[in-house]
């Protein structure tokens, strides 16, 4: 069915990263108590969700990503009494809770794992994926954020090798069998049960495997899946089976929603995961959005031409058109695995930054699709762009550095990429005063704070009407006063203009024109200057309209009712 109305689609989400919000003991890392004690400020934004970063038990090698008890929170965040607080005080405001959830691999400090590792006999070892070494080597699989970049490790007391496509310390977890699925639908259950509203399920493209293990060569990889590894891995042949069941056994009767991080997934694919008809995903977050501006091949290296705006239209209007038929879109500009958003679609110069910063939030929340905004980005936070490699925290940055140094590589090269791509731009502390740390954490935080905090904070934003802040409190009123934002149809206006980004919102009742200046230059975009009547959204005071044009200020966004016309 085209467009039903569900609360998830009306739904604003503000993601909050717990490890580097609000510190409430001292430790340097943030905690729940930390975000029970911003519920105010949370709630002041106008957003409906908040999805939380894993704060299961885990080691943290990968920040939480590495679960090794799925049933407690780790101690570094609080206690479940602490959770259920968040829930019910949420709640008490009219906000779900998601919560992330990682089940393609655990740490390997998990117990199934640290039983599995014993023995081919224990009953543990077929929850995870095994290749014994009596048959020689195993085929090359790539682990992400392996130092070596391989995806197998051995394992002496089995005599065999596990399965990891991120690090040594996640191994997959094998949901081949049904025991496994089993266990990882009690627990979804279990959460569901504390009255959670949903999940983001983390890497769940990647859980069916093809346990024939063939060979997957170099021609292979680039011939079929454009020589990305995560596309393979998302082409497992149970994936669609075991997202039925999932569905079908944790989610059936509830109102919660299921939004799958979808690595891997072509937009043609994008319908099988989300489509209506499906009884599968409600939604995923795609990734070739963020990939636009991307080299090939190469990892996570930009362009220095900097991205295309043209592509950057071409791929969000694709997958508007292909969602309109079956399914439901998201819109993310970053979150805690890419750069900061300002720093990576706008300009976080003195100059521009919260002009850009307003225009990229007017497109996330103008757009037709749920969007999802990163804590910290409302107040245009920037890139911290760390100079040396010590300063990462990152499991991902700090393996893929030393695959590059193994490999004899240049890890200059590497490190200044990082300072545009590298995820712990987006991990610094959110910067809540002019005060000690930014106003953090009264301890030594866990990474370092960005200098500018002492302009760029939540206290001097708060009571400024021109702020970012302020800006995006009022772009997410808007979208809930006109439906149009939210199910009208959506139509690219001029694909091939490389600065300015137009397109119209329309329904039965009411058209919107919407116009994104994109560089830092003026910029005249050409219709009749009648085409917008009453503007409600404009980063500047004032709009110049002359002759057949509208010039448009560096980075002006403005969004206004087309009268007139329904389309
Ligand atoms: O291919 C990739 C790795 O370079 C990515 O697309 C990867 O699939 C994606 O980043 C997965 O991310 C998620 O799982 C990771 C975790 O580190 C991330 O923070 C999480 O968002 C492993 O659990």
């Amino acid at each position: 069915m085209k467009n039903s109305s569900k609360w998830w689609k009306e739904a604003v989400i503000y993601q909050i990263y717990p490890r580097s919000f609000k510190d409430s003991d001292g430790n340097g890392i943030g905690d729940l108590k930390g975000i029970l004690s911003q519920l105010d400020y949370i709630a002041s934004l106008g957003v409906d969700v908040v999805w939380i970063n894993p704060v299961y038990v885990s080691p943290g090698e990968d920040n939480g990503y590495d679960i090794s008890d799925f049933r407690a929170i780790d101690p570094a965040f609080g206690t479940m009494e602490d959770l259920q607080r968040l829930i019910d005080e949420l709640h008490a405001k009219n906000i779900r809770l998601i919560m992330d959830m990682v089940v393609n691999h655990t740490s390997d400090q998990h117990e199934w794992f640290r039983r599995a590792r014993l023995s081919r006999d224990d009953p543990h070892y077929t929850l995870y994926h095994w290749w014994p070494a009596e048959k020689g080597k195993p085929p090359y699989r790539c682990g992400f954020f392996d130092p070596e970049g391989k995806g197998w490790q051995y394992n002496e007391a089995t005599n065999a090798y596990y399965l990891h496509y991120f690090s040594p310390h996640q191994p997959d977890l094998n949901w081949e069998n049904p025991q496994l699925r089993r266990r990882v639908y009690d627990m979804l259950r279990f959460w569901l049960d504390k009255g959670i509203d949903g999940f983001r399920m983390d890497a769940i493209t990647f859980i069916s495997k093809d346990t024939t293990w063939p060979e997957v060569t170099a021609d292979m990889l680039k011939e079929k899946y454009a020589d990305d590894w995560g596309h393979y891995y998302a082409a497992g042949p149970h994936l669609h089976d075991y997202l039925k069941e999932l569905r079908n056994e944790v989610l059936r009767g509830t109102d919660a929603v299921i939004i799958g991080e979808s690595s891997g997934v072509q937009a043609e694919a994008a319908p099988d995961f989300v489509g209506e008809d499906r009884g599968e995903l409600d939604m995923i977050y795609q990734f070739e959005g963020i990939m636009v501006g991307y080299l090939p091949g190469a990892f996570k290296k930009v362009d220095p031409a900097g991205y295309k705006l043209t592509e950057f239209k071409e791929v969000y209007s694709r997958w508007d058109r292909i969602m309109e038929a079956r399914g439901w879109n998201t819109l993310y500009l970053s979150n805690h695995d890419q750069p900061r958003m300002v720093s990576r679609w706008g300009d976080d110069s003195d100059a521009w930054r919260a002009m850009s910063a307003k225009l990229l939030f007017t497109f996330l929340l103008t757009m037709r699709g749920t969007p999802s905004l990163y804590n910290g980005d409302e107040l245009g936070m920037t890139n911290i762009r760390f100079g040396s490699i010590e300063d990462y925290r990152d499991i991902e940055t700090r393996h893929v550095y030393e695959q590059i140094r193994q490999q004899g590589g240049d890890t200059d090269a590497f490190l200044h990429d990082q300072q545009l791509t590298g995820r712990d731009n987006s991990r610094t502390p959110f910067q809540w005063s002019a005060g000690l740390h930014a106003g953090f954490t009264e301890g030594e935080p866990w990474i370092k704070v960005n200098d500018n905090y002492r302009v760029i904070n939540k206290e001097a934003q708060e009571n400024d009407p021109g702020s970012v802040l302020s800006f995006v409190r009022g772009l997410i009123r808007l979208r809930k006063e006109r439906p149009v934002l939210i199910y009208g149809e959506y139509r690219l206006l001029n694909p091939d203009d490389p600065h300015v980004y137009a397109y119209s919102r329309y329904d039965s009742a009411a058209a919107v024109l919407v116009l994104l200046n994109f560089t830092g230059e003026d910029r005249e975009f050409r219709c009749d200057p009648g085409m917008t009547g009453d503007l409600f959204i404009n980063n500047y005071p004032d709009l110049r309209r002359k002759d057949n044009s509208i010039w448009l200020y560096p980075w002006q966004a403005i969004g206004g009712a087309m009268p007139g016309s329904s389309k």
